[in-house]
């Protein structure tokens, strides 16, 4: 049996006094009298790794979630001990380990606040049944303490009182509270008197994470196997935390190409190819901004990744390139299911190769999936993900297609207890061989890096794109990802809310919903309620089943397709401002949406929000999340804040109603703010632009902003080609000054900006741009004027 609570257990193991202690470079090694070693590595001044071993033996250092660009290095330093503890001390942190049992406390260097403490510290209870450790650390939860992150959980921001498990698991229609469901973030940041630490415990195995749910005060750990290994990661604030998570993990390898972060459409499954175009045609005939199009499991012959089914698709090539010509990419769904059959390639190679997972006593793994019984590839060996990465070859050199959705990768069996492979499979888990008791949490992270791999070669000089549905840490660095079959309903449309939300506060931003709902059906209201929710989300496609009728954006009625036109718009106008946060995030690791919480963790206020988040650094959207809804309350946080729709100002630090009717929702501009826009297009590159419009909001005070810009697609952004503008906002009661500082060798296209400037609190008397005056005659009413695009220096005076 194995014990699913931390303390049912009374056979709990502890170590006893420390009897040795040595340091080599940044590592520490306590080594207890019975025998536990607690390794610790200082990885940087504000991250500490504690590994702690039961037998003085440490298992190789291997983890599929830690980068190897992670960086290292701290600035300080020293050791020292006095009767009944060491201290650690770096320039963030002092960790005191006591000499008597082992138990740390952390402290804040600066202030000597108490930021985390052991209660029963490491533990670990001996798996008689399959061996090894049930490996279990218990903290003290302070006073008034809250926890956030851990992926894709279907809960309200706030984790306190609840306990979840990790299994990566297939989960169609999965509801509020259901866990696990797709992913495995093992990382959660918690904040107490305004002070944010984070955790990640980089454990494979199945594990648990408590937050004072079983005991009140007690936040606790474990997982089934494997070592207590984690970092302790330091703010104290929590941006820093999820960027410091992210610079161990990994950010995106690269931004994603610009169309990415256009609208795509979905369904299970638009096939036969005229279905198809009839789809992408019709987009175009109402002028609904879209870049994508995804085929389901129905394109290929008889479910076999890598083929097209002839009758269906004839022509794939054709199709695809005029798919592109109409500015569509062409996306499609490979699973890691491989057909069991002789006649094909694919199946009969991995066979040749030895490249499919097998059970401990010898048979391959066998498994019932879309095309029926299958052989799964082992992702868990370097050679196998080389094998699959050279697979796309065609799919991508050849025929063109732009990118490749990952699905059933938990991996998801059928007609099985669990539903996913048996615990004895086998894994290579590079090199060092493991059952899948341990694989099992990073078999889809390792079929989407392979994939992601393949894409890259075979798209070159373009950027992959890869959309995967199963995740462990770090998979953030190949890939986006989507919350899986969620379902059309109200509750549904508020759990997507807060599964972007917390994806993107556990480090992985590149998400979104199926926009809709999967499994069943909207009706009109809920579909433009969810678009509008959605059209703010890193990653935004309506996808559904298909099976209840049909779920694009002009099937219900003119009204809807209004409201949902009018926000993809949106969405298309912001692209340069969702760029640069994507820049931001992938350069720094900064969430793109910022849960309320992040925005402002000294606002206590905001340790409850759900609805509210920050979309980038300085847009505030709240969804309207229940239906016959004119509006609805909402916390608007601190500050002064552009109501979007009517430029009223809104002054934060409380809960106030706003307006929004269906055709409109609570969007504002935080003051001080410039917005970058581009002209609405009908996908990326249909026009070329010819003006960056920049909304500038009035601040009296100082603000800055920034646009980031590159060709869009390629790499040579990393080579200094991209277009860097930050913009410093001075607003004083008679006079505005901004200040641009340009850097990057990307020339943009564009040659002037419209600026548009919002809420100017003075009569206009005089515009100079680097001291020269401008017409202003033609300003009246919205202050709209041109201006070059190399201009230092705008400066604006009145009365
Ligand atoms: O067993 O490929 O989550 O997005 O449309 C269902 C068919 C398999 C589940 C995915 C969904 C996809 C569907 N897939």
């Amino acid at each position: 049996m194995i014990l699913n609570t931390e303390l049912e257990y009374k056979g709990n193991l502890f170590p006893s006094k420390i009897i040795f202690y040595k340091k080599h470079v940044n590592v520490l090694y306590f080594k207890s009298e019975n025998g536990v070693v607690l390794q610790l590595t200082i990885e940087r001044d504000s991250v500490l790794r504690f590994r702690y071993s039961t037998t003085g033996m440490f298992d190789k250092d291997f983890s599929y979630a830690i980068t190897i660009y992670a960086s290292k290095g701290y600035n300080h330093l020293e050791i020292t001990e006095d009767d009944d503890k060491y201290i650690i001390t770096t320039s963030k942190l002092v960790c005191h380990i006591s000499k008597i049992d082992m138990r740390k406390t952390i402290f804040d260097v600066k202030d000597n606040t108490l930021i985390c403490e052991d209660e029963l510290g490491f533990h670990w209870e001996e798996s008689y049944e399959i061996g090894g450790d049930i490996v279990k650390m218990s903290l003290k939860s302070q006073q008034g303490e809250n926890y956030y992150g851990l992926g894709d959980k279907p809960v309200e921001n706030n984790l306190k009182g609840k306990r979840f498990q990790n299994w990566v698991t297939d989960s169609y229609a999965y509801g509020r509270g259901t866990d696990p469901i797709y992913k495995t973030i093992p990382f959660y940041t918690a904040i107490h008197h305004e002070k944010s630490y984070g955790v990640f415990f980089d454990n494979t195995f199945r594990s648990y994470f408590d937050f004072c749910n079983e005991r009140r005060n007690i936040t606790s750990f474990w997982a089934q196997g494997g070592e207590m290994n984690y970092y302790f990661i330091y703010g104290p604030e929590m941006t820093e935390v999820v960027s410091n998570y992210t610079d161990l993990t990994g950010r995106p390898q690269h931004i994603p190409p610009l169309w990415a972060l256009g609208f795509h459409q979905c369904k299970w499954s638009y096939y036969p190819e005229s279905k198809v175009k009839e789809i992408t045609s019709k987009f175009r005939e109402l002028q609904i901004p879209c870049d994508a199009i995804y085929l389901d499991i129905d394109y290929m012959e008889g479910f076999r990744c890598f083929t097209w089914s002839e009758e269906y698709f004839p022509d794939p090539k054709k199709m695809v390139k005029e798919l592109a010509d109409d500015g569509f990419k062409t996306i499609v769904i490979i699973d890691p299911g491989i057909k069991i059959d002789n006649d094909y390639s694919v199946f009969k190679e991995g066979l040749e190769k030895d490249y499919f997972c097998k059970r401990a006593d010898g048979p391959y793994m066998k498994g019932k999936v879309w095309p029926g019984e299958c052989y799964f590839p082992d992702f868990t060996n370097p050679e196998v993900r080389e094998w699959w990465s050279e697979l796309f070859k065609e799919l991508i050199e050849d025929i063109g297609v732009a990118g490749v959705w990952n699905d059933m990768n938990e991996p998801a069996v059928m007609d099985v207890p669990g539903k996913s492979f048996p615990d004895d499979v086998r894994h290579d888990y590079d090199g060092n061989p493991c059952s899948h008791r341990k694989a099992h949490n990073i078999y889809g992270m390792q079929m989407a890096r392979a994939t992601y791999h393949g894409l890259k070669k075979f798209s070159y000089p373009k950027r992959p794109f890869v959309i995967t549905r199963a995740a462990y840490s770090g998979t953030q660095r190949y890939t986006s990802t989507w919350t899986g079959d969620n379902v059309a309903t109200w509750d549904h449309l508020s759990i997507a809310n807060q599964q972007a939300q917390r994806m993107s506060m556990s480090g992985f931003s590149f998400a979104g919903s199926d926009i809709g709902g999967f499994a069943e059906q909207p009706n009109g209201e809920l579909f433009a309620r969810w678009i509008q929710l959605g059209v703010f989300h890193p990653f935004c496609r309506v996808h559904s089943s298909g099976d209840h009728g049909d779920q694009e954006p002009w099937v219900f009625g003119k009204t809807v397709t209004d409201i949902v036109r009018k926000f993809i718009e949106l969405r298309y106008q912001l692209l340069p401002y969702l760029y640069t946060t994507f820049w931001r995030y992938a350069d720094e690791g900064i969430p793109i949406l910022k849960s309320l919480v992040l925005f402002d963790q000294e606002d206590s206020n905001t340790h409850y929000r759900n609805d509210e988040f920050i979309f980038g650094e300085k847009i505030l959207v709240c969804p309207i999340i229940e239906p016959n809804s004119k509006g609805r309350r909402m916390y608007i946080p601190r500050g002064r804040w552009y109501n979007f729709w009517d430029n009223s100002i809104m002054i934060g630090g409380e809960e106030v109603w706003v307006d929004a009717d269906i055709d409109s929702m609570p969007i504002f501009v935080k003051e001080g703010a410039i917005i970058p826009k581009y002209p609405i297009q009908q996908y990326v590159g249909e026009k070329i632009i010819e003006q960056l419009e920049l909304d500038v909001y009035y601040k009296e005070g100082k603000e800055s902003s920034e646009v980031y810009e590159d060709a869009g697609d390629g790499y040579d952004y990393k080579k200094g080609r991209y277009s860097l503008r930050n913009f410093n906002q001075v607003g004083k009661p008679n006079s505005l000054t901004i200040q641009q500082f340009k850097s990057g060798k990307f020339i943009t296209s564009y040659n002037s900006f419209k600026i548009n400037i919002h809420g100017l609190p003075f009569k206009i008397d005089k515009i100079e741009v680097d001291n020269e005056a401008i017409d202003i005659s033609k300003i009246n009413g919205v202050v709209t004027f041109e201006v070059t695009k190399e201009f230092r220096e705008l400066y604006i005076t009145g009365k």
